[in-house]
């Protein structure tokens, strides 16, 4: 890659939660590099992911919905999207054109409007909005929040993410690529790993179980026959929740394990003995080793 034309720069996604912000940096990454989930709250801590568009990296920094927050670790999820937002050279705003300006929408939007950051809208999963609908949103939001462009689009189908990709591309600032171009992300395999076993968990799973989950790796060792052993504990508050997890004779704990393990050696291109264990701890969303392990700043 020659130095002259060359363009990087960092993109803050940011929305609700469920507006479909992972799923949007996997399709401008083209390839899986955050969890997804039909619940909200699935994404935790912030994760780069990183495009490339003709001479241009396009460092984009998928964040945790933004909410109002009620305990510790919702103040640190917030925290953790609005310290993406800050220093990106443009914000993202993935609203889910479905949902509308829904709550948690109007108060990104207030946010913003003090703000005053250069800002691309993105009104997401137009697949299932009717046109009309979709135009009247958009003029809405237009209104309000004065984006320099607006992008209708769906993440999930890939309709109109090339349009993005190729704007994204063209705004960023000229300068030299600041990852090796073979480089998708920022995430160590370690904190991949985990953040597989929480998709399964969270896809699982129902109600607020998923939402009380964290997992954390306990041993790493790559063997000598190729192989990867992975010990990994899940974390839950209650003893009603680890029977849960666990199921009946075993079996969801098993289908879990399965599951995760296929993906993580996908993920690291060799064979992975994976071990799950869960551990009650009613307090894990209060222990600040564990927000540093999955990559959150420990919120006062
Ligand atoms: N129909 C449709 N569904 C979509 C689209 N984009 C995302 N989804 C779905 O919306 C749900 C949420 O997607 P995510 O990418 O996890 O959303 P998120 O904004 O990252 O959510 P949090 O991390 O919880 O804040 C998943 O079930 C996705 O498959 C789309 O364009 N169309
Ligand atoms: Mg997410």
């Amino acid at each position: 890659m020659s130095e002259g034309g060359t363009r990087a720069g960092f993109v803050a996604v940011i929305g609700a939660p469920n507006a479909g912000k992972s799923t949007l940096v996997n399709a401008l990454v083209g390839q899986k590099v955050a969890i997804v989930s039909p619940k909200a709250q699935t994404t935790r801590a912030r994760l780069m992911g990183i495009a490339i568009e003709g001479e241009a990296q396009i460092l984009l920094v998928d964040t945790p919905g933004i909410f109002e927050p009620r305990r510790r670790l919702d103040r640190a999820m917030v925290a953790a999207a609005w310290t993406g937002a800050q220093d990106a050279d443009r914000i993202l705003l993935v609203i889910d054109a479905a949902a509308g300006v829904n709550a948690e929408a109007e108060r990104i939007i207030a946010s913003l409007r003090e703000r005053q950051h250069p800002l691309f809208l993105v009104l997401n999963k137009i697949d299932l909005v009717k046109k009309g609908d979709l135009l009247s949103l958009s003029a809405g939001l237009t209104a309000r929040l004065n984006p320099e462009k607006v992008f209708m689009l769906s993440a999930a189908q890939g309709d109109g993410v090339a349009d993005l990709k190729h704007a994204l591309a063209a705004a960023m600032p000229g300068g030299p690529w600041l990852y090796p171009e073979d480089e998708v992300s920022d995430a160590t395999d370690r904190m991949v790993a985990a953040e597989l076993t929480r998709e399964q968990i969270v896809n699982q799973l129902h109600q607020e179980l998923p939402y009380e989950t964290a997992v954390e790796t306990e041993t790493w060792e790559d063997r000598s026959d190729g192989s990867t052993a992975i010990r990994q504990q899940i974390l839950v508050e209650r003893d009603s929740q680890k029977a849960i997890v666990i199921g009946k004779g075993g079996r969801r704990l098993k289908a879990i394990g399965a599951e995760a393990r296929a993906e993580i050696a996908e993920h690291l291109g060799r064979p992975v003995h994976l071990f799950l264990h869960v551990k009650v701890n009613p307090r894990w969303d209060e222990d600040r080793d564990l927000y540093r392990e999955i990559g959150l700043e420990w919120a006062d």
